[in-house]
């Protein structure tokens, strides 16, 4: 069976499986693996948010062009024409070739086209406000990954349920599905520290680091190691609290291929926090997760049991690296117990 059918597609269906593949580093797999009811529209809720993302995280647009953009970003899924060439980000071809992802997205039934308007219109806005400010408070460590994961998390719950695959009592339990997404999101701002820095973005809350060392970028001085590794061991302990609920969406999923597809990026955030916790390495370069392991991992996430038994090891092999000196090594402690007594 060849891997996509070309044949059968239109030509805006090629293009954007093609953008798909050239933008997504892990997804693109596991969408096209999803069942055929989900696929295309899995995919179109794709690349329409990595098309905002990609205005949001374009440092080459100033503000005030940026924030009215963003806020009327959704409008665009409904202009034929709508494109935006003047993009210096490294996916600026999903805003080149936009009218193609539009185009799928108006030929999407509306049970789906409307999860995918309201997500767009709500994360567009909700960039919008972390733009001028930075993160401060854990409370909006939390709402700012609300807007761009907890909404994905909530719209994806909604297609699911929209599809029929899965229980519509899935697509209403959104507090469940923002956290979800936040447990992606947090692993994500958690090990891209550097990187960020390097491109002068601020995602670490404030109200953390601020304990920690009075500037941020103290922490890529090998100086202070020990006041940055207590803080990036700080940050993994709350974004550990997540993994409850994570095992809990999974525990609720019926249909393979969404199971398959939730299941992976959830893993892989696993084994991140764990490559990340007390790991120096976060402040001198990037921490990744080996090809040959993330292959082990994607292959072994096929049933809850499967990874229950994955997860278990992560924690564990956390678990066994608290140092006794960490100023949270207590709350460590409790919330990897926490999630073992899940596993
Ligand atoms: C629709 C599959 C399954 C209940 C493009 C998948 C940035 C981590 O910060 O650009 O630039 O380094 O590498 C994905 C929950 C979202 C959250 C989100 C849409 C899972 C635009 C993924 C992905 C919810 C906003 C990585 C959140 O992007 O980040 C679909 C359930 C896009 C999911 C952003 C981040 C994704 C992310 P950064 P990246
Ligand atoms: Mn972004
Ligand atoms: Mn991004
Ligand atoms: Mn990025
Ligand atoms: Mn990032
Ligand atoms: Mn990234």
């Amino acid at each position: 069976i060849p891997k996509y059918d070309y044949g059968s597609m239109t030509p805006s269906m090629k293009v954007c499986t093609d953008l798909l593949v050239r933008t997504s580093r892990s997804f693109a797999a596991v969408i096209q693996a999803l069942d055929v009811e989900l696929r295309n529209a899995v995919c179109n809720f794709y690349l329409v948010l990595r098309a905002l993302d990609t205005v949001e995280d374009d440092m080459s647009i100033p503000n005030d062009i940026k924030v009215p953009m963003l806020k009327n970003f959704h409008e665009n899924l409904l202009d034929p024409d709508w494109k935006f060439m003047d993009s210096k980000d490294k996916d600026a071809v999903v805003l080149q070739q936009f009218p193609h992802i539009s185009k799928e997205f108006r030929e999407l039934p509306e049970k789906y086209r409307e999860v995918i308007f309201d997500v767009c219109a709500k994360m567009g806005n909700g960039m919008t406000v972390f733009l001028e400010r930075k993160v401060d408070t854990l409370e909006e460590w939390d709402e700012y990954c609300h807007y761009v994961a907890g909404l994905v998390g909530i719209g994806l719950a909604r297609l699911f349920s929209a599809s029929g695959l899965e229980e519509s009592s899935l697509g209403k339990d959104s507090a469940l599905a923002n956290k979800v997404g936040l447990f992606l999101q947090k692993t994500n701002i958690i090990r891209d520290y550097l990187e960020d820095w390097n491109d002068q973005r601020i995602f670490w809350p404030k109200a953390v680091w601020s304990k920690h060392r009075p500037n941020l970028g103290d922490f890529a001085n090998p100086e202070f190691q020990k006041e940055a590794l207590a803080c990036l061991n700080e940050l993994i302990t709350n974004t550990l609290e997540l993994i409850p609920s994570s095992l809990l969406f999974m525990s609720r999923l019926h249909n393979q291929s969404v199971f398959n597809f939730v299941a992976i990026p959830q893993v892989m955030a696993i084994a991140t926090l764990e490559r990340c916790y007390n790991n120096p390495k976060v402040f001198s370069g990037v921490v990744k997760i080996r090809k040959g392991e993330a292959v082990r991992m994607m292959m072994g996430s096929s049933s809850f049991e499967s990874v229950k038994a994955i997860m278990k090891h992560f924690v564990v092999k956390i678990q066994d690296r608290i140092p006794e000196s960490d100023p949270n090594s207590e709350q460590t402690k409790s919330l990897c117990k926490k999630a073992l007594s899940l596993c």
